[in-house]
């Protein structure tokens, strides 16, 4: 086994047996509200408390919720992994963080940190958001949203995931349904390069299936974890 760089790309399957809600299957976000009302930035101008509205349900119930094996294992990947490792998760929950991933970036933004429109700061938030908030920094009010990145808003830290996924040799995506970009686009970036090796772990096969080279179907807490160990024990 080349001891290479390894990249994993997670989505909101990675957190669903934590308890937290997906988002196309069939009990998830969209099946109860349009992303177009609450997830662009067209929708937050209409309705700002709407969107308050949903996020804010989404932030409380971070509080009740914990990592599951497959946020462990990962953690515990990068903990003994030679090679560099990132997770660049599409998720905006904290388990990454919370079960011991120290190397990530969080593409579509923090459900757990407000920003302000009118000043620029990012700063942590745990508690409501709504259009009474002050932001900390510029003290205004009216002008704080969730940092969350909106469809049609471009995603974080683009550059540093490109530079990342030109040098990595192994490319893991895990609970992703492959439908939006650019994320759904990394594993071509990566396969069109000799030597590279692409796998998804997933509950059913994604949109982008056909796209990698390998694949192991089930819930992530037990499929995540072996292919781990099948790692590990080839070190
Ligand atoms: C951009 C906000 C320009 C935070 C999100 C037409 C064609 C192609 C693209 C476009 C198009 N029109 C517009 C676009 C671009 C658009 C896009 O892709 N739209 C899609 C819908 C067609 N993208 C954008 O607008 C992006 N910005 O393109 O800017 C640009 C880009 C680069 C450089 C310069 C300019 C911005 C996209 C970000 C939008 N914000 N979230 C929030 O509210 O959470 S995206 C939203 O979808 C979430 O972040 C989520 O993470 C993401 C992806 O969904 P998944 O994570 O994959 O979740 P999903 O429910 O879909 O699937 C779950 C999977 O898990 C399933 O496969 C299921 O089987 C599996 N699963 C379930 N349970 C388990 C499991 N697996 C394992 N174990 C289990 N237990």
């Amino acid at each position: 086994m080349t001891i290479g760089n390894i990249i994993v790309l997670s989505g909101a399957g990675i957190s669903q047996e934590s308890g937290l809600a997906t988002f196309r299957d069939s009990d998830g976000e969209w099946s109860r509200v349009r992303l177009e009302d609450v997830a662009t930035p067209e929708g937050y101008r209409r309705d700002p408390a709407r969107v308050h509205a949903f996020y804010n349900a989404r932030r409380q119930q971070l509080g009740q919720v914990k990592p599951n094996a497959a946020h462990f294992a990962l953690a515990r990947l990068e903990e003994s992994w030679p090679g560099q490792m990132l997770v660049v998760t599409q998720n905006i929950d904290d388990l990454h963080e919370r079960a011991g991933t120290k190397a990530l970036i969080h593409m579509h933004g923090e459900l757990n940190k407000a920003r302000c429109d009118l000043c620029g700061s990012i700063a942590p938030w745990s508690g409501d958001l709504n259009q009474q908030s002050h932001c900390g920094d510029c003290r205004q009010a009216g002008h704080l949203r969730p940092h969350v990145v909106w469809f049609g808003e471009i995603p974080l830290e683009m550059g540093r995931i490109s530079k990342a996924l030109n040098q990595c040799h192994l490319f893991v995506a895990v609970g992703t349904s492959g439908n939006v970009y650019p994320a759904a686009g990394f594993v071509s970036q990566v396969r069109s390069r000799p030597g590279t090796r692409t796998v998804e772990l997933n509950l059913l096969p994604s949109e982008g299936a056909s796209l990698f080279a390998e694949a192991n179907y089930g819930p992530a807490s037990e499929v995540v974890p072996a292919f781990v160990d099948h790692l590990l024990n080839s070190l």
